[in-house]
């Protein structure tokens, strides 16, 4: 069991499905006096002496009055997902039953659960450990295809397992440079720093690769800003109302017609895109309400991850989009050139100096899927079909770049062959930051400010 950090030998109770009328309703229980509560109210049969994972049929009573007939199913401690006694009461989904069961439960000893403690208790008995009690929070919110995988492979253990191997191999050098301190009168080393050092650069790339997933998991898990712009009237609200398959944006042969941002969401080969169509970037206008309309689309660009530059190629000369890369920026910029139904397709000959650049007709939807696919490129690249951790919390970003610090400590110590004692230092504080991560290494304030941010019930 984990430092017991709480006073939490009381017998908590939640609603754990949404609230609101359903065919059904759970209700859970977790604690020491958990099946002891529900058989007080249960009068058919004798919960005690049951198994655990079995399910029962009966009516709760209580006053001799039966507020309803429910489904019990038993988990006794520690094989449950607490680790503690846990019983989930399935009842008829009105929210006054559900109301009036979570009443009885409370009145017979049972206090209502905090947001994500059933999680926290877990944690604590030691059940799943930080990284993946903070999965379940994120599997809950997942959205789409590549947030579940994400949130569904560290619930399974994989970023824990990275750090597990990470810290288990730092823990035996610790080990091994303590002890030559213990005998240091002696001089004899235990630890092989060569070894050392090809362990600490394994640990850095391993460091650096995990932080480099985060772009992708922050976009898989908050969803990837698109801004489309241009000049007016090169038919970004058309695109826009393409890509979304439905006429969401006025458009018009008017040019300056977009005038606010128009937002949606769209999923794309299961990453979450919003799409923001613009209102036309153009040098001078004397209207008012278009200026504003201008500003709001460059603040736009700097905001988005990924900005679709469109154009029309009957209108554009390739000199004229010449400097767009630099002022964008190469790595989220997406070159469309619009309106090819009224050119020739020998003038995308005109843009070979371009990379990244796709031609469709945005009117006659001709090839979307390719700019579909440019957009996917840039933002997953391969990344997705791999195997592999993809980190997606900025809590655990912020530890693997204080872990890395420490790396290059224990790195630089190495390299000016410093004393055993001072490489122990920094090596602690590798492992200390390893620790963060999971859990082993945490305060209670930290635990319920992570916890408080889960439904409750979970
Ligand atoms: N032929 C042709 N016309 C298009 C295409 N895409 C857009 N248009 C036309 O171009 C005009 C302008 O289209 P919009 O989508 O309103 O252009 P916009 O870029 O949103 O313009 P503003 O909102 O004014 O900045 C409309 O008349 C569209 O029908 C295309 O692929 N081919
Ligand atoms: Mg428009």
């Amino acid at each position: 069991m984990r430092e017991n950090m709480s006073n939490w030998n009381d017998t908590i109770v939640a609603l754990a499905t949404a609230p609101g009328i359903g065919a059904i309703a759970v209700i859970r229980l977790s604690g020491a006096s958990a099946i002891d509560i529900v058989n007080g109210v249960f009068p058919k049969k004798n919960l005690l002496v049951q198994k655990t994972h079995t399910v029962h049929f009966g009516k709760i009573e209580f006053d001799n009055i039966v507020i309803d007939e429910v489904v019990i199913t038993l988990y006794r401690a520690p094989k449950s997902y607490t680790g503690e006694e846990v019983v989930e009461i399935s009842c008829h989904g009105s929210p006054f039953i559900q109301d009036s069961l979570l009443q009885l439960m409370i009145q017979e000893g049972a206090r209502l659960a905090k947001p994500g403690e059933f999680t926290q208790r877990a944690f604590l008995n030691a059940k799943l450990d930080l990284t993946q009690a903070e999965a379940v929070a994120d599997l809950i919110a997942s959205n789409t295809e590549a947030s579940r995988q994400a949130a569904l492979y560290n619930l399974k253990g994989g970023f824990s397992d990275d750090l597990k191997l990470m810290r288990e191999k730092l823990i035996k050098f610790s080990a091994l440079i303590e002890l030559e301190l213990d005998f240091s009168q002696e001089d004899v080393a235990f630890a092989n720093k060569k070894e050392l050092e090809i362990l600490v650069q394994q640990l850095q790339l391993k460091t650096n690769i995990l932080l480099e997933s985060f772009k992708l998991g922050n976009v898989i898990k908050n969803g990837v800003q698109v801004a489309i712009v241009g000049k007016p009237n090169a038919g970004k609200s058309t695109l826009l109302n393409t890509l979304l398959n439905e006429q969401r944006a006025l458009v018009s042969e008017i040019p300056g017609t977009t005038r606010d941002t128009v937002e949606e969401l769209l999923n794309i080969d299961g990453v979450l895109y919003k799409l923001i169509d613009t209102a036309g970037i153009r040098q001078q206008t004397s209207d008012v309400i278009e200026q504003m309309g201008i500003d709001k689309s460059k603040e736009k660009i700097i905001q988005a991850d990924i900005v679709i530059a469109l154009f029309d190629v009957n209108t554009t000369t390739p000199e004229q989009i010449n400097t767009w890369g630099k002022e964008i920026g190469l790595d989220k910029i997406i070159l469309v050139g619009n309106k090819m139904d009224l050119t020739t397709s020998d003038v995308v000959n005109n843009y070979n100096n371009f990379k990244n650049i796709v031609f469709i007709s945005a009117k006659d939807k001709n090839n979307i899927d390719a700019l579909t696919q440019a957009i996917t490129q840039k933002v997953v690249g391969d990344q997705l079909k791999k195997e592999g951790t993809i980190v997606t919390n900025a809590r655990h970003v912020s530890s693997l770049k204080k872990l890395l610090l420490a790396l290059n400590d224990v790195e630089t110590g190495l390299i000016q062959n410093v004393t055993g004692d001072l490489l122990a230092l920094d090596i602690r504080q590798a492992l200390h930051y390893l620790g963060t991560i999971t859990g082993e290494i945490t305060s209670e304030d930290q635990l319920d400010f992570i916890f408080s941010k889960f439904c409750i019930g979970k």
